[in-house]
């Protein structure tokens, strides 16, 4: 009986290998797994008649390593025109391979697929020797036409290189839209014939550049921008994956840098401080200047000829209007035309710009601020970013691109002792993952307006954490970018993220072969009866540090300790890792009564007295200078392990000081020098008395903006 039941279980364990679903993701419609297997190799030889097919069959020879044929393959790709564009069907059968797509996306997304039927060194190495590929055929098609990701190329510059790395992960997960943010107030990235400057001067920051380096750090002159031939190879690299890159040329406003080359393009005003929280930072186009129109339709003009996509996108985002009201010529212009609000003046210079992309053949796409002036054309596409009320306002009469804040902006922290924005909120993957149109309350005419979702990647926060390494990009995108493919591929009823996060964990397998730090799960922490445990459920393995050395050590075993708070946890897989786990009390800060004194006056909106709260920023009212200082002084000398001082806001080296060393008394009177600004900031560690005063002394002129954000410490207590 014993060894029937053996018998048995060896048989159904057989079967259950095979019968094994392949984890594909985004997950396919349907998949029927069928008896035995085909086996693969570097050897095999992919096929097909058609010359459009010939970058797809170059691709398959240069990522696999197939081996191409003009005569019949072991892998055939045939065009069904019974199959609608981007679908796809995938047989294997014991003899050979064949894919069936609707048009060349089809195929591209059953190469895809078939990938995934692969070991995952075929993404970083190419098939290395014979593998079995499951019998079985696989029927598949995108819920959305627009799988999309937005680059902001502008705050981070990111080469040539970068971006076509870039561009073949966003490719491995069947996403079909690159938009590149290529404009914005700190750069210009791409080049302009009619007007070189634009790039030659605005691509680059810092050093002897009119244009500031606003986000901190960089001292040296540094950036770049895209050739018209640069840009022509990304569009026909990423064509080759089934991408198409769609420029995004950011209008009227986050116009700073362009205005910094030519700040003719301005409003013409009186400067007075009452414009915005007593600043005035203009950036944007006049409105009313006409010769702004023809500068625009000739660089709007150039960007269409380079690029083939059907949208180009203009931006109209964020635009400070207050300059509009104090323009003299906006107002007569508004007056003219019987407008009462800056919006319509909006509406007005997005229809010149509208108008100029008809004559080229091509159609607006926009950030939904853009629609709140009244009617664009019909054939307007809006981006809703802000938040899901605007996405669905811009669907009730345009199509629309469903991208907000809150779902979508992989800028965002992953939790909130991470780096990255948060004014949109903070979140991980799962968020991504059940992002639902029906749960979000889109209606169904909106749905109908609905082309798809996009993500993004906005740069600010990069700039300062060594973007000469894609470490930061690919942690802050992956795997969330693994959560919108499989949202924008597969319909909101049919997901489960209990099944979906144990498919993702194997898929982790070929993020690890591609080599990318991407975002783990912290470790689960556990302190009970004097033992402190840690686990994850991802195959990573943990590492533990323990002040005050902080030396890394791998996690082995259950911790006897009565000091828990003294220990930190962090999970690490290939090049991923995770955030920083502990008990609570670990991360615990405490806030000593302080006051801020300055050699800058203190804004009224933002004042010093407000920070002394803690909880918020207070700014000055200009931007620092050498020998300008910041001093913290506590009602009573703080005791502490570790104290924070920081220039610039939360989330990103921005309103800085430049540079600046930072000293500490202890008395109050006397001050000993400890270290230098970086990014802004400074860390005391473990320092040897209770602290009553510490300074920050500035040793550079300015820093791009018209104020210094001053932060209260984090000070985090003895243990
Ligand atoms: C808002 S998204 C912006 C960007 C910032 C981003 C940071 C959009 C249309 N405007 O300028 O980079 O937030 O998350």
């Amino acid at each position: 009986m014993k060894r029937i039941l053996t018998l048995i279980v060896m048989v159904m364990a057989h079967v259950a290998a095979f019968a094994h679903e392949p984890i594909i993701i985004p997950t396919p419609k349907n998949i029927v797994l069928g008896e035995g297997s085909f086996t693969i190799s570097p050897n095999s030889t992919i096929a097909t008649r058609s010359s459009e097919l010939h970058p797809l069959v170059d691709y398959c020879a240069k990522q696999i390593g197939l081996v191409k044929t003009n005569k019949s393959g072991d892998i055939e790709l045939i065009i069904d025109n019974n199959l609608s564009g981007e679908e796809y069907r995938l047989a294997v059968t014991i003899t050979g391979i064949t894919i069936c797509g609707g048009d060349y996306g089809g195929l591209f997304n059953g190469i895809m697929t078939l990938m995934q039927l692969l070991p995952e060194e075929v993404y970083n190495e190419g098939l290395q020797g014979s593998a079995e590929v499951p019998c079985c055929e696989i029927s598949d098609a995108p819920r959305f036409e627009h799988r999309g990701f937005m680059l902001d190329v502008c705050r981070t510059w990111m080469d040539k290189e970068a971006v076509m790395n870039f561009i073949d992960l966003l490719a491995y997960h069947k996403i079909n839209s690159l938009r590149l943010h290529l404009t914005d107030d700190e750069a210009w990235r791409i080049e302009i014939k009619s007007h070189p400057e634009l790039a030659e001067v605005g691509g680059y920051r810092g050093g002897d550049s009119p244009i500031w380096p606003r986000y901190g750090k960089w001292n040296e002159k540094w950036g770049g921008y895209y050739t018209q031939d640069d840009m022509r190879e990304i569009i026909a690299y990423a064509a080759a994956r089934n991408i198409e890159v769609i420029p995004e040329i950011d209008l009227p406003g986050h116009s700073l840098c362009m205005a910094t080359m030519h700040p003719e393009i301005l409003c013409d005003y009186t400067r007075t401080n009452s414009a915005s929280f007593g600043y005035d930072t203009r950036s944007a186009f006049c409105a009313s200047r006409e010769e702004n129109y023809t500068l625009l339709a000739n660089i709007l003009g150039e960007v269409c000829e380079l690029f083939p996509s059907e949208y180009i996108h203009i931006g109209g985002d964020e635009v400070e209007m207050s300059q509009w009201k104090r323009c003299p010529s906006c107002q007569a212009l508004m007056h003219e035309n019987g407008m009462s609000s800056t919006s319509e003046l909006q509406q007005y210079f997005m229809l010149r710009l509208i108008d100029i992309l008809a004559k080229h053949g091509k159609k607006p796409a926009v950030w939904n601020e853009a629609i709140e002036g009244g009617k664009l054309s019909d054939e307007t596409l809006v981006y809703g970013w802000e938040n899901v009320k605007e996405c669905r306002t811009a669907a009730t009469n345009y199509k629309t691109i469903v991208m907000p804040g809150q779902f979508f902006y992989f800028d965002m922290k992953q939790s909130a002792r991470e780096p990255g924005h948060d004014w949109a909120a903070i979140f991980d993957w799962t968020k991504v993952y059940n992002f639902t149109l029906t749960a979000q309350g889109f209606t169904e005419v909106e749905q109908a307006n609905i082309l798809g979702f996009e993500g993004s990647f906005f740069s600010e926060a990069y700039a300062s954490r060594n973007p000469e390494s894609a470490e930061y990009l690919h942690y802050q995108t992956f795997p969330r970018i693994v959560a919108l493919a499989e949202v924008a591929w597969v319909d909101g009823s049919e997901r489960n993220e209990t099944t979906f996060y144990t498919k993702m964990v194997e898929h982790y397998n070929r993020l690890d072969a591609i080599g990318i730090a991407y975002r783990l799960m912290p470790p689960k922490v556990v302190y009970k009866d004097g033992v402190l445990s840690a686990s994850t459920d991802d195959g990573s393995d943990i590492f533990y540090s323990r002040e005050p050395m902080g030396v890394e050590m791998l996690y082995t075993k259950p911790i006897s300790t009565d000091k828990p708070a003294e220990y930190s946890f962090v999970a690490r897989r290939g090049e991923a890792f995770s955030p920083e786990a502990g008990v609570a009390t670990h991360f615990k800060t405490i806030t000593p009564a302080f006051d801020i004194t300055s050699s800058m006056n203190d804004s009224e909106k933002f004042s010093f007295d407000k920070a002394e709260g803690y909880g918020r920023i207070a700014r000055t009212t200009r931007a620092g200078d050498v020998g300008d200082w910041v001093m913290f002084t506590f009602n009573e000398p703080v005791s502490c392990r570790r104290m924070k001082v920081a220039t610039g806001n939360f989330q990103l080296p921005r309103y800085t000081f430049e540079n600046g060393f930072v000293e500490v008394s202890y008395d109050g009177k006397t001050f000993e020098r400890v270290g230098e600004l970086d990014c802004g900031m400074y860390f005391i560690e473990y320092p040897s008395q209770p602290i009553k005063a510490v300074r920050i002394t500035c040793t550079s002129r300015g820093n791009g903006a018209e104020w210094v954000s001053i932060q209260p410490p984090t000070i985090w207590p003895k243990l």
